[in-house]
This record gives C-alpha cells, structure tokens and sequence, in this order.
C-alpha cells in the first residue's frame, strides 16, 4: 500500500484518500498510489461505489509543477483518470479547500461531485503556459458546455462552490462536512441503483453553436493575451470536444500539451511561480523568530498612497488611524477611499455592509498621540527626507515599544531616516506600488539595522494583505526604481535622437510590457521622477541629455495625463493617449541643441537598450547584495512593473536571450552610443564569459 493513497472499505462504500502534504499534488508517488487504487478496485467486488477524499487544507491543487522541468513518469494523468473514469462502480469526489489543474481534472474524471461550501475550483493552467493535460479540455466541455470551460480556463479564475453547481460542474454542494457528505452521497447513489456517469460519454450540450464560440474565443485569445501560445492552443484543443470523439479528443490534447510544456512561455511561467513563493525565503530568518503581532496600523499621509495602504488594512478587518497636518486634508482623503469602495460596490465586487464596515476601522487625526497604542506605522508623505526625518523622530516619541516603523519612500536612504529614531532595529522600507490597494508588489527594504522579527514581520504582513513581498537592501530606488532608471534614461534618450514617445512605447507594448515607460511616466505624473532626482542630486550625472526630456515637460508644466499632455496628449473625449507634434518637435530641437547624434532606433535597438540597461542594473544588484536571487527581481518586475509573465521577468529573460548576446550588445553599445551608459556589469561579463546564467547564478550563489 502506498503512504500518500490508502484505500478503506466501510459498509460497501470504499474510500480513497490521497494524503500528500501540503497540497495534495499530483506528483509521481500520488499518482503511482493511485494507480494501484484503481487497478485493486477493479478487480474487487466487496463495495458498492468509491468516495475520492484529499486530506489536509485542500483537495488535490494540481499537477506536481517542479515535476515538468525533471520529465514527468507514467503513470502518465490522463491514463490514470481515464483508469477512475473507467470503474465500475460509481465514483465520488469530495472536493474542499482549492481544487485546481489536475485536481479538477481528477474531479472530473470521477463520476460524482461533492463540494463543501468554501472549495474553489478552477483550471489556471494557462497562468502556467500550458493547458489542461489530464483530460480537462475534453472533459469540461462535456460537463458544463464549450463556452462555460472555455471562460473557466480562459479566466484562469477557480469558481465558488455555488457558482460551480450553477455550472454543472459539482453535483452538490455540503453544508457541514463535505468528507460525509459524499459518502451519503455515494449511499444514495447505490440505494437508487445508479451506477457510473461518465463524464466522455456526455455530449457537448452547445455543440451546435461551436463554430461561433470557436471564432469568439479566437478573437478574444488575439486581443487580451498577444504574443503568447498556449491560449489559441487551448482553444483549439477544446474546439476538439465539439467535433472529435473522446479519445481523438486526448490524443491531440497530449500532443499540444507535449509541445506547450517545454516551450519559453511554459518555462518562464514556471519560473515564477516558485519565484513567487520563494521570495519569502530569507537567510537568517530561522523558525525561532516569531513575527510581532499587527492588530493597529498608523498611516501617516492622507494622500492616494497613504489612502491606498490604508484600505489594504481595512481590506482584512484591521483599525487603521491616519495622520495628516489638517482635518481638510484628512476629510478629503476619507472622501477618496470612499469612493474607491463605492467603485467597487458598483461592479458589485464588495457589498454595501462591507462597505461601511471597512469605512468604520478608519479613524483621522492631526495629532500623533493617536497612534500611542499602533503596532505599525507607515509614512507615506512625499519624498523630502527633512520631512520624514522629522515624521519619524515624532512616530518614535508616541509608538509603543515593540511597535514598527515603516516608510514607503522609494528612493530615499532608509539607514538616515532610521538614525534619527532610537530603535533604528524597529525601522523598515514598506515600498507599496500606485494605486497601493490594488498593484500587488510590495518591496521591502531592509535597512542595516532592521532586525529579523520586523523583517519576519513585513513578509507576513504582505502576505495578509494579499501582496508579493519582496526584500531589498538599502540603495538608490531599491530594486524596481534603481533598474528603471537606466530603462527610463534609454527611453528618454531614444527620443532626444528622432524616435517618437510612439516609437518607444509601441516597441515595448508590441513585445508584451503592459505599457510603454513614456506612458507609465505620462500616468504617474513627470514631475515624480524629476522631484526624485533633484531629491537625489548624487544619483544625477554630468551629462545635460540625462532626463532632459523629462525636465522640459515639467519646465512647461506638462506633467502628463492629469495636465491633459505629457510625453502624450490626452485632450480626445475618450482622453486616450495622442502623439502630441508639439512635444515631439521640442524633443528633436532639443536633442540637436545638445549635439545627440541624430539616429532612428528600429524595434529591435529600442528593446535592447531598454530591456539590456535594465538587466545590466540588475546584475549589479545581485553583485551588491541588494536583490538575494535574480528570481527576486523577476518577481519585482513582473508585479510592479507589467513585465510579461510569460517572459519570465528581466533575469529569466535576460537568461533565454543568452547572456553572451546580452553582453556583447552593451559592448558594442559602449563603441556607438554614450560609454559611460554602457559598461557590462563584472557580473553579467562573468557569466557570459563562463557560458553561464542567472538561474546558475542563483542555485549556486544566491541562497
Ligand atoms: C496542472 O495541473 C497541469 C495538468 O492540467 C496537466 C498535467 C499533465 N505543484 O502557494 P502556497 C507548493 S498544472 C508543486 O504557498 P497557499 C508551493 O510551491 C497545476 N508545488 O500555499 C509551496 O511550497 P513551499 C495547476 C506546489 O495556501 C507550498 O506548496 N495548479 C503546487 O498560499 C504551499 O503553496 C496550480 O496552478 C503544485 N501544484 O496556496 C495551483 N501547489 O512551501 C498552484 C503548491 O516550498 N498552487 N505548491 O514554498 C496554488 O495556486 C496555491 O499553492 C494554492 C495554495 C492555492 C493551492
């Protein structure tokens, strides 16, 4: 008998139990016990029907990940759910907690469903670049109709058990113990003498309007996920539902799934999603630091920012305080947040209770004696460090001993604004990324002090409030700011020469970032950057091009969209971006005034000096032990910065392209543009020079 799959005979109804911490993967040994399950059942006649029950918080999540990259062993899934789907008896899930991937797939393949009332379930392959492997293109079509599973794996998004039912895609859904209800589900199933529904033989109930779903599909795949495979790949695989018997079905299934695993956008995705998991790994955090509990949050500045931390707290039921100079400016930012909700109460994402509930842990104040009992604050004024300094020197008077203090500047010097403090050890970056309640990075940043259990702390806490917290030492912009530096001056500089802002932003757009760094600047405002840079004059070379663009859109005051032009012009009724002749004409006198030779970057210069610039930051980074893993900066572009996923983030990408190429680019780079830009860093000539990556980098230096 196998340790993770045991099989149990109770009164004529047996029960299969994978037990396979922590989330029930599919890997090989799940798949081996299963295997001999079945095979057993098969030839046995002591039960009447089978329950399939995961133990622990979930029911299977999925096919075994890592298992991809080492080969994946027979039994292969599909022949092992076609062995379930294919007994006897009549068999039973019972799903609880997130059933996913090959968990659903396992689900399905069964005859039955039972969920308890809080499973989820979904098919997020494609967020893995593949497609469902283990007969779920062909069996969830069957279940709950061609458009229903095309939205289920196209979405990405598991369902609530409620909305599962409505689907078709679970039987019932358990009031109390789903483990019991199945059980009583199988009872009466033999009570009333009904035996096996098999999901292959169902037909496909909207096959007739297949064609039209088919080309619906299609077209959506081309708009929302360009650039990518695996998406037109599962449509055409669950096209196969409506038109090919089953097992022609699978077939074409494993031979896409075959090609789409081992492909870049699979690998890369991948990639991430360990990257993803990893950043919470820090060396020196041991299992005997215990993080400090957060049952109070102070946030100083009732600006967007400072509103958007606030309702990552109110989000999860903690008290939030906020601090600003005059109840104006407090009652204003209330206004904001509640508006916020209100938006979101109208798309019908939160309810008009909830509404109110989360408006009811904010409270305003001018005055810091409010936050006497807050176990966290976190400064979110503006970046002018006399101003923070004396932020924190007024936090450090009222907080309570053991309480943090953070500060969501992201550039400034973190060490100088803890020295002013007297627990420079309590003190710690919190980076949160505009709008704060929705972008899903946080960066925080280490000082040279902070101690274990804050740091502890803050990963915790990102993880609460739903965030990918990724840890960075103290430097100039930290990890994301420092790389876009070079990305940003690359850009900047393009135009100065002849390229227009369209020029730029349609390369980088093209090749999958979700928006052009000139229009990322026209969005969040010119004049951050500039202000940035004047807070930072050591960060400021000698050079009049650098940032010039920049500085003279803010001479004029066109400080982007909320001016109504930028490096754009937003003045059309649907205030879409606009190539402004205006701006684009001063950009070009400009770069000649400076003597920028004159050149028109094709497609594939603007994507190297942007993306190469950015990568060659990066491997200064890992060499200074700013970022831990090259994964790390990964996972900071790819959720802070609308890098592709599917590109794996700077590094992984960097990694693919081959880091010779990289290299001898930002050499020849250093022969025809501007040398002091273009110098490989020590790190990225040594590993291009050994033939090595990133990726090499990090399993044999980086943890
Ligand atoms: C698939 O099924 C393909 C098939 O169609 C075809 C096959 C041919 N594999 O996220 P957590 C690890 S593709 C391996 O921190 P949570 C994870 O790395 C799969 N490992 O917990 C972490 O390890 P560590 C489709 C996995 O409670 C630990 O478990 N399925 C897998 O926040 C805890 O994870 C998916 O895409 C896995 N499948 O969230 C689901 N899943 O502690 C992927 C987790 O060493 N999983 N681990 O860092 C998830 O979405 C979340 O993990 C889940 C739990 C919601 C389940």
């Amino acid at each position: 008998m196998s340790d993770v799959v045991t099989l149990s005979v109770t009164d004529r109804i047996a029960t299969v139990t994978i037990d396979s911490p922590p989330v029930n993967a599919a890997d090989h040994p799940v798949r081996a016990g299963l295997q001999k399950v079945f095979t057993d059942l098969a030839g046995r006649a002591d039960y009447d029907a089978a329950v399939v029950v995961c133990a622990g918080r979930t029911f299977m999540a999925g096919a075994d990940i890592g298992e991809f990259d080492t080969g994946i062993k027979p039994p292969h899934h599909q022949d092992l759910f076609n062995l379930v789907e294919s007994c006897a008896k009549p068999v039973v899930a019972a799903l609880h907690g997130t059933a996913l991937g090959a968990g659903t797939e396992l689900a399905m393949a069964c005859h039955y469903r039972v969920a308890d009332k809080g499973a989820r379930i979904g098919l997020p392959e494609l967020s893995l670049g593949i497609i469902p492997g283990a007969g779920g293109t062909q069996r969830a079509p069957r279940l709950i109709g061609l458009d229903a599973a095309m939205d289920l794996v196209l979405s990405g998004k598991p369902v609530p058990a409620a909305k599962a039912l409505e689907l078709g895609l679970v039987d019932e859904v358990a009031a109390a113990d789903v483990n019991a209800a199945a059980l009583a589900y199988a009872k009466k199933l033999v009570a009333e003498g009904k035996g096996p529904r098999r999901t292959c033989d169902l037909a496909v109930k909207d096959a007739a309007k297949a064609a039209e779903i088919i080309a619906a599909r299609q077209a959506q795949v081309a708009k929302t996920m360009k650039n990518r495979t695996s998406p037109l790949k599962l449509v055409e695989a669950m096209a196969a539902a409506a038109s090919l018997p089953f097992a022609e079905g699978l077939k074409l299934e494993a031979d896409i799934s075959r090609q789409l695993e081992h492909a870049v956008e699979a690998r890369a995705m991948r990639h991430l999603f360990f990257a993803d998991r990893e950043v919470r790994k820090i060396p020196g955090i041991t299992k005997d630091i215990k993080a400090r509990p957060i049952r109070k949050v102070g946030i100083i500045g009732a600006g967007t920012m400072g509103g958007g931390i606030a309702m990552c707290f109110a989000n999860i039921g903690v008290p939030v305080t906020i601090i600003d100079v005059s109840d104006e400016n407090l009652q204003r930012g209330l206004g904001i947040i509640r508006k916020n909700y209100e938006r979101s109460v109208s798309r019908g994402s939160l309810t008009a209770e909830q509404l109110e509930s989360r408006m009811g842990l904010l409270s305003v104040s001018t005055d810091y004696a409010a936050l006497k009992d807050a176990d966290l604050a976190i400064e979110a004024v503006f970046e002018k460090m006399e101003l923070k300094k004396d932020i924190f020197a007024r936090l450090d008077a009222v907080l309570p001993a053991g309480a943090i203090l953070g500060t969501n500047t992201s550039t400034l010097d973190i060490d100088e604004i803890a020295a002013t403090t007297k627990r420079p050890a309590d003190v710690i970056g919190l980076h949160f990324f505009s709008p704060a309640n929705v972008m899903p990075l946080l960066e925080i940043v280490q000082g040279a002090k902070t101690s274990m259990d804050v740091l502890l702390t803050a990963l915790d806490m990102a993880k609460l409030i739903k965030k990918t917290g990724v840890v960075s030492k103290v430097c100039y912009g930290f990890i994301g700011n420092r790389m876009m530096d070079p990305y940003g001056r690359e850009a900047e500089r393009m135009v100065l020469e002849g390229a227009t802002p369209a020029d730029i932003d349609g390369a980088l757009e093209g090749w999958g970032m979700a928006m052009g760094i000139l229009a990322v600047y026209d969005m969040a405002g010119i004049e951050v950057g500039d202000n940035t840079r004047i807070a930072n004059p050591h960060m400021v070379p000698d050079d009049p091009s650098f940032y010039r663009c920049s500085a003279l859109l803010v001479a004029n005051k066109w400080l982007g969209q909320k001016t109504g032009r930028g490096y754009y012009r937003y003045d059309s009724p649907d205030r879409k971006r606009a190539p402004c002749p205006e701006v684009i004409e001063m950009m070009h006198a400009e770069g000649k005034r400076l003597n920028v030779p004159a050149r028109k970057p094709g497609k594939d210069e603007i994507l190297e000096r942007c993306l190469y610039s950015m990568i060659n930051e990066g491997a200064k980074l890992l060499e200074e032990g700013i970022a831990l893993r090259a994964s790390d900066i990964d996972v900071v572009y790819t959720a802070g910065y609308g890098f592709p996923r599917y590109r794996g983030g700077p590094m992984f990408y960097a990694d693919t392209v081959g880091l010779k190429v990289i290299y001898d680019k930002i050499v020849e780079f250093g022969k025809t543009l501007d040398p002091r830009y273009w110098t490989p860093a020590p790190l990225l000539e040594k590993l291009a020079k050994s033939g090595s990556t990133f990726a090499e980098w990090d399993a044999s230096k980086g943890k």
